[in-house]
């Protein structure tokens, strides 16, 4: 899953991308990389960001989606409002990456209703608050219930279960001991069985590790996502798709003994 963030204070392309054609032409990019779906988001979640009314991300996503999937590209949109995802899959979204979980007023039921496929993230609190002191007993045994009961409300809600991905929200209400604890024991979420969706691309934690800043955390975040793979994480969330794809490129032979390109001798 390549991110785009149509957001001008997106913290991890600078928001390089608010530029309509520009974040079009960049999901077109990674696709052409080997993405196979595309989220775009219109507000940023990142600690402290400022909230974006309706109609601002509305104006900021619905073109983006319309024009790829138009494209035939698999896009999801990542908003916690009901009437952006009933927009978004109006305009060809086919997933809905919420932060929240669809708790927000109104987001179970835009789902059900819209009929698309959803990822239930982890949160504790919310974007403004999260990070103050986040404690838990047993971090993955926490994130492990709840997103085991969010599933089984959107299951109540009408959302088939081979529609929910599940995901342990890296960097949302964690510390870094508690964001490595995940990522160690990733194998105990993907064990509700659910498609686990895994997202470190550049966070902070792969800074608290290598020492390095935003821009220079590539070589981390494939790692990070190959370790999610392996673990059993279906959909890796990243920014660099070209990098991560190779990485899976080369975990995917191991495990199958098949080349992709098989070079003649
Ligand atoms: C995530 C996300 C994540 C899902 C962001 C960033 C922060 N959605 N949106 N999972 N992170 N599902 O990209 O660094 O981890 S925004």
């Amino acid at each position: 899953m390549g991110i785009l963030n149509v957001t001008p204070d997106s913290f991890s392309d600078g928001g390089r991308f608010h530029d309509r054609d520009r974040a079009i032409a960049h999901g077109r990019a990674m696709l052409d990389d080997g993405a196979d779906l595309i989220d775009v988001g219109g507000e940023s979640t990142r600690p402290g960001a400022a909230p974006v009314g309706e109609a601002e991300e509305l104006d900021r996503v619905v073109p983006v989606i319309e024009a790829l999937a138009r494209d035939g590209a698999i896009v999801s949109v990542d908003t916690m409002k009901p009437a952006v995802m009933l927009a978004a899959i109006a305009a060809g979204a086919s997933m809905v990456n919420d932060v929240r979980a669809l708790r927000g007023d109104g987001a179970l039921e835009a789902v059900a209703q819209g009929g698309a496929a959803v990822c239930l993230m982890h949160m504790r609190g919310t974007p403004a608050s999260m990070q103050q002191a986040p404690e838990y007993v047993d971090v993955v045994a926490d994130v492990r219930a709840f997103l085991m009961a969010r599933a089984g409300v959107c299951e109540a809600a009408g959302i088939a279960r081979d529609r929910i991905a599940l995901d342990p929200g890296f960097g949302f209400g964690k510390t870094q001991a508690h964001n490595l604890a995940l990522l160690a024991r990733l194998d105990e979420i993907v064990a509700l069985g659910y498609p686990l969706l895994a997202g470190l691309s550049r966070k902070s934690t792969l800074g608290a590790i290598t020492g390095r800043p935003q821009g220079e955390r590539v070589a981390a975040s494939v790692a990070a996502a190959l370790l999610a793979v392996e673990r059993g994480a279906s959909i890796v969330r990243v920014h660099d798709v070209r990098e991560t794809a190779d990485a899976l490129a080369v975990w995917r032979a191991v495990n199958s003994g098949e080349l992709a390109h098989p070079l003649r001798a």
